[in-house]
């Protein structure tokens, strides 16, 4: 396209302008850049434009939130996140037009000009040629991979097939693995419809020891909240614990199952709503009382959350009689629900959960603006909540939903609004899923725990520490009576998770 035409925009009334102009920029250098090395004056004439650009540009158009990459560690590409959706793509453009203006860099006497034009700060203020492209290409990526805007995304794909072959980092190259294919032509990834995936917070070591997330992962899944209304926290529970209470809960399991059509199952008899052993010897605060969940549960719902619903979903491992079956797709939130966050699911899954053995799918961002009228089925119903077909069908195109792999460890905090549904497992182990329900402390939701009175002593222990962070309304039970009488529980949709007037 012949640009020389256009002259570039100095006045920025709007956003949008900042976008416009860098783009314009950027396409003019490209018309040359893409023919033949720019020679010494027009190299100078790009710098003096860019320079320019990037002098003007007002801060509130972001980065909001930026991590430095950390080079050579397995997460190493850098969370940046904008406000707006323009925002992004007018980064993705300037850094491009920096990074040709790196490749065609006349003499390398004007690399620190260049590197004044740096975007952000970064630890090595006098890196090398090379170094500056990656730093670049990263950030780049970075945004890209940060963002969950399908606009974002598919204007990611030029800079990010342009710049990533810049990347020498072999764990960022391993990231860019899948998105290979993307880069080779098969656009999939980068067009509207395309499955936004959950995020995953991996928190450090140290706010492994310290059971608290420092504040920009905090940030990260109170945004996955909002946005999504879902997060994932990886590393957040040791296996050995999931262990023992896995091997427990899948022999529960096998004894529920011979209840037949009184077993408590959920839409259909391959996934049974069972209850954890409420007992000192099965209590681990680590895996009910997750301090790294509850902390985002806090940050979401205001102080002291309330917990009154502790229980699990098994979806049952394939037997020869009965062929693995999914649930509708449906909203936990089975009544009149209010628009603003109210109630969040604490799953813990006991092993890996992906696909094969029944992974829960999940519609991202369907937590709002959805209510009950979204939905068909009355509340105490077996198959209460469902989401009706035409909805699904609109929703789809926009966000299709997805079945991720959840890492055994994980904790996955799901909005009780959002869209989701219990999967067939095709693999002979029984997968089981506990969901702590955590509600707003304002929220008057009059359910009560039942559990064994040698649970009592540990929850008091765990508030004097500091430990729980959660109000607990609890009907202790003598142990012996409640050994007899736990896995006689209701099924989920009998459970009222709406509140008093
Ligand atoms: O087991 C699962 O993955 C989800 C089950 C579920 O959503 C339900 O029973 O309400
Ligand atoms: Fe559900």
């Amino acid at each position: 396209m012949d640009l020389d035409p256009l002259t570039l925009i100095t006045s920025h009334e709007t956003d949008p302008d900042y976008l416009n102009s860098i783009s314009l920029i950027l396409g003019k250098i490209i018309n040359i850049a893409f023919q033949r090395p720019l020679t010494e004056e027009e190299w100078e004439a790009a710098f003096s434009m860019t320079h320019e650009w990037i002098k003007s540009r007002p801060d509130r158009l972001g980065p909001y939130s930026r991590r430095p990459a950390v080079v050579g560690t397995p997460n190493p590409l850098p969370p940046i996140y904008f406000l707006h959706e323009s925002h992004g793509s007018t980064m993705h453009y300037y850094l491009v037009t920096l990074t040709i203006l790196g490749l065609h860099l006349p003499h390398t006497q004007r690399l620190d000009r260049l590197i004044a034009l740096d975007a952000f700060p970064r630890e090595n203020p006098r890196p090398t040629k090379k170094e500056f492209l990656q730093n670049i290409a990263l950030d780049i990526c970075g945004i890209a991979f940060s963002s969950k805007i399908p606009t974002v995304l598919v204007n990611a794909f030029g800079p990010m097939a342009y710049c990533a072959r810049l990347i020498n980092d072999e764990p960022v190259r391993q990231e860019l693995k899948p998105l290979s294919s993307l880069l080779m032509g098969r656009r999939a990834f980068a067009t509207v419809g395309t499955p936004r995936m959950p995020t995953i917070v991996k928190p450090s070591v140290s706010e492994i020891r310290n059971q608290l997330l420092e504040e920009r992962n905090l940030e990260t899944a109170v945004r996955a909240l909002y946005q999504d209304g879902l997060v994932v926290i990886e590393d957040a529970v040791q296996h050995d614990k999931l262990d023992i209470l896995n091997e427990k809960m899948v022999d529960d399991t096998r004894k529920l199952q011979t209840l037949g059509d009184k077993s408590p199952f959920n839409y259909n008899k391959g996934n049974l709503q069972q209850d954890a052993p409420p007992v000192s010897k099965y209590f681990f605060p680590e895996i009910f009382t997750n301090l790294l969940a509850t902390q985002v549960t806090t940050a979401v719902l205001g102080p002291r959350p309330k917990w009154t619903f502790c229980s699990a979903n098994s979806a049952v491992g394939k037997t020869p009689d009965i062929e693995p079956q999914r649930q509708p797709v449906h909203s936990d939130a089975d009544f009149a629900h209010p628009p603003n966050p109210f109630a969040l699911v604490v799953n813990v899954p006991l092993v890996t959960t992906k696909p094969e053995n029944g992974s829960t799918e999940l519609w991202l961002g369907t937590h709002t603006p959805f209510g009950i009228e979204a939905q068909e089925g009355a509340h105490g119903d077996r198959a209460s909540g469902r989401i009706q077909e035409h909805l699904l069908r609109e929703r789809q195109k926009i966000s299709p939903p997805v079945q991720p792999i959840i890492n055994k460890g994980s904790v996955v905090i799901r909005d009780l609004r959002l869209w989701h549904a219990g999967m067939p497992n095709y693999s002979p182990e029984t997968r089981v899923m506990l969901a702590m329900i955590h509600f707003a402390p304002w929220y008057r939701n009059p359910m009560r725990l039942e559990f064994a009175e040698d649970v009592k002593p540990i929850l008091e222990q765990l508030d004097r520490d500091g430990k729980l962070g959660l109000q607990v309304p609890v009907d202790w039970k003598p142990t012996e009576e409640i050994v007899e009488t736990y896995l006689g529980r209701g099924f989920g949709n009998s459970y009222d998770f709406n509140q008093a007037p």
